[in-house]
């Protein structure tokens, strides 16, 4: 069917096709151009050769973020889970593609030596928590970090993938009383979902955050909502945050019927939101939860922890005071969306683009 949406020209359908995000002009780009589109060669943005090779031949690829490897998940555990979300992407029959910056570059798909790297972090701080404002700074000065959602999910775009998976969103944040420090804390993870079109498997927001305010931030956006065989939202460790979703979806193929519906309506600006929640029998116990977000945002307003930091030592917090509960549906969480997503990409990847 003829379409006129998509006016990136060009054959290959693994490099990023929607216009907001241009490839960097050649007057910043010193090298030469690339042969290959998929793998472009660029100073500031490496792809593994096992994922450009997905990618040029049209497998799927699904996108993993560091972030929830390197400052969500404690050292020791994060190395051993990073190696079990790859290997439920390829179970799935999809390529995985973890995504962080080492040393200036942004690294689309990593190495056994980088997950080692990612996942035992300096004490010093060297290894940062990067959103999509820290990717310019980080990649122009030649530093390292971790990727979150929102820089995730902008990178995945740059060179083509079209799903990635994650454990909870950023959102809105829970309002602290005024004059406490933050009184504002909307994660950028919204924003550039509002501008980037790409499946995030997810399971909803984490439950520290405003999650009513969260979904009415994503609709003003235009973000879509898909519950993955649920009515309810998920709240990360719980499997209904008390809200519902907009729609619900049975298989992974509706959701490649989705984005591609988007793609040829002219209306896939913004990301898509597929949420999957832990079995009611998996989540964390919902008493237990309910404490210990409470005692958790005392002891973040009382030690003035705010911006970036706050995630992270939430779940640090629910990690320490729960026996070692809500790191178990961490991690359970993951590895399902993992799976998902994986599902998701190679559903995308038997249904092409139409060409324009
Ligand atoms: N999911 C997890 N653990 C995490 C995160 C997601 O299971 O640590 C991270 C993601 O990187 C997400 C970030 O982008 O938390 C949100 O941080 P903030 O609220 O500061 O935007
Ligand atoms: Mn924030």
């Amino acid at each position: 069917m003829p379409s006129r949406r998509d006016r990136r020209p060009g054959p290959s359908r693994s490099a990023p096709t929607h216009p907001p995000h241009p490839p960097r002009s050649p007057a910043r780009r010193p090298a030469p151009p690339s042969p290959q589109e998929s793998s472009p060669v660029s100073p500031a943005l490496h792809v593994h050769p096992e994922v450009a090779e997905a990618l040029a031949t049209g497998r799927g690829v699904v996108a993993l973020e560091s972030t929830l490897l390197a400052h969500g998940l404690p050292e020791g555990d994060n190395r051993r889970v990073a190696d079990e979300l790859e290997a439920t992407v390829r179970a799935a029959g999809a390529v995985p593609a973890t995504i962080a910056v080492f040393d200036g570059v942004a690294h689309i798909g990593l190495d056994a030596d980088r997950l080692d790297r990612l996942c035992t972090p300096p004490a010093d701080g060297a290894l940062r928590k990067l959103s999509v404002r820290d990717l310019g700074p980080a990649a122009g000065l030649g530093l390292s970090g971790a990727t979150t959602v929102a820089s995730t999910a902008a990178l995945a775009h740059r060179v083509g993938v079209e799903v990635f998976a994650t454990g909870g969103l950023g959102g809105v944040h829970r309002v602290f009383p005024v004059g406490s420090g933050a009184a504002f804390d909307i994660s950028a993870d919204l924003g550039v979902l509002a501008r980037t079109p790409i499946v995030v498997v997810c399971a909803g927001v984490k439950s520290i955050l405003d999650v009513p305010n969260t979904l009415e931030y994503l609709e003003t956006q235009s973000v879509a909502v898909l519950g993955y065989r649920t009515d309810a939202f998920p709240g990360f460790y719980l499997a209904d945050s008390g809200q519902g979703v907009p729609w619900r979806v049975e298989q992974p193929g509706e959701v490649a019927a989705i984005l591609r519906a988007q793609q040829e309506l002219g209306v896939a600006s913004a990301g898509v939101v597929l949420a999957q929640p832990l079995p009611v029998d998996r989540q964390l116990d919902p008493t237990l939860h309910d404490a210990t977000l409470a005692q958790g945002m005392e002891l973040l307003r009382s030690r003035g922890v705010v911006g970036k930091d706050v995630t992270p030592a939430l779940l640090e917090f629910f990690h320490h005071h729960t026996g070692g509960e809500s790191l178990r549906a961490n991690i359970e969480l993951v590895s399902a969306n993992a799976g998902l997503a994986g599902q998701v990409a190679v559903e995308l990847a038997a249904t092409p683009r139409a060409t324009p």
